[in-house]
């Protein structure tokens, strides 16, 4: 007998699923900061020498004068786009885990939480 039954082709599995991808919140850590200063208060802190602020002094102060919030990870500036939720403030200049949807390079803040010390 000769009826040597060849193996059908193995269906492959289509695993295209990655390729939409819709805005599902993702936690980051990372700090508040300003949008006129960006990843390093540095530059404003070397012409305000006398006024010794904290990243937290730099930020509000660059808020309350015109800047928006933003949120830095890993050197990458992001814009937010819930200025007005109280927890910017409050964590302001500091190291938190903060949680949202990004578009782009926008968050829209969903939570933000203290990050703990390690
Ligand atoms: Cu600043």
């Amino acid at each position: 007998m000769k009826g040597i039954l060849h193996g059908t082709l193995c269906a492959s599995l289509l695993a295209g699923i990655a390729a939409l991808a819709p805005a599902a919140p993702i936690t980051m850590n990372g700090t508040i900061s300003d949008s006129m200063c960006g990843a390093s208060h540095s530059k404003m802190m070397e012409m305000h020498k006398d006024a010794k602020m904290t990243d937290r002094d730099c930020t509000l102060a660059c808020v309350q004068h015109g800047a928006k919030y933003v949120f830095v990870s890993d050197g990458k500036v992001y814009q937010i786009a819930n200025q007005n939720m109280p927890a910017l403030m409050k964590q302001a200049g500091e190291a938190v885990r903060l949680t949202g949807d990004v578009n782009g390079d926008t968050i829209t803040v969903s939570k933000v939480a203290v990050a703990k010390h390690q």
